[in-house]
């Protein structure tokens, strides 16, 4: 099973190190790191961790995800893994999160911080909110049942195909979810350790602008989906 990975990053330049250095080892065939425009040193620090640097020119997590694919797609691998740039996902749960695709079972796994071991402060109350809240209108609404929006995932390369992602930003998690179940592809999850970040800014849940925004924009698009029609 060949296996990438896909790290949005954006002024990580004191935390990617650190992740970088917990994936060595772990039978990834390519680690490419998404960059915005960081200011700092994210891309230096991505090349010295051993990652290829892709530089996405739209701000915003899906449009990194989006360009990450665009790069893979000339030699596409078997699996895809997301996981961010901040140190707060555990390399060590690569295997975990893997598991479920490569025993044949599943065709999307997320990584379920919620049913993992979350350090203290690591998912604030609006966060955990949020996921509950998103989680039960995707359960209604598509059938299927999962605890989080997790950032650490896995997917098939063929299935990653037959959803067509598109959201540039906040939605891009909860629409692979929304659409993954609507269109029947087989989900997992799997429990993994979530940590605060190690170092730098929060882009999204760390702000209140960042998680009303993102509240918004996940509401609005498992709104969008179940407007495209029934499972
Ligand atoms: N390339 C790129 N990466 C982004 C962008 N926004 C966020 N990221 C990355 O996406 C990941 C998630 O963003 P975070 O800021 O950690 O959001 P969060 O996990 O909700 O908030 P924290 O709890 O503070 O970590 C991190 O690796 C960011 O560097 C963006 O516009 N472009
Ligand atoms: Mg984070």
């Amino acid at each position: 099973m060949i296996v990438d990975a896909l790290i949005p990053a954006l002024n990580e330049e004191e935390s990617l190190p650190g992740v970088l250095a917990g994936l060595q080892g772990r039978g990834l065939r390519r680690v490419v790191v998404v960059d915005n425009g960081s200011r700092d040193a994210t891309a230096d620090v991505a090349r010295a961790g051993g990652a290829e640097v892709v530089y996405c020119a739209r701000r915003g997590y899906g449009s990194a995800c989006l360009r990450g694919l665009d790069h893979l797609h000339a030699d596409a691998p078997d699996v895809v893994v997301f996981l961010d740039a901040d140190g707060a996902d555990d390399p060590a749960d690569l295997p975990a999160v893997l598991g479920p695709i490569a025993a044949g079972e599943a065709d999307l796994v997320i990584g379920s911080r919620v049913r993992g071991q979350a350090e203290a402060g690591a998912l604030t109350p609006v966060q955990r909110f949020g996921n509950a809240l998103s989680c039960t209108l995707v359960r209604g609404l598509f059938g299927v049942r999962f605890t989080d929006l997790g950032p650490f995932r896995a997917i098939t390369w063929d299935a990653l195909q037959r959803l067509d992602m598109a959201d540039p930003d906040f939605g891009w998690t909860v629409e692979m979810q929304a659409k993954a179940a609507r269109r029947g592809l087989r989900c997992a999850e799997v429990p993994v350790d979530y940590r605060r970040r190690y170092a730098g800014q929060s882009k999204v849940s760390g702000t209140l602008e960042g998680s009303a925004r993102a509240g918004a924009k996940i509401l609005w698009t498992i709104g969008r989906e179940r407007l495209r029609g029934r499972p």
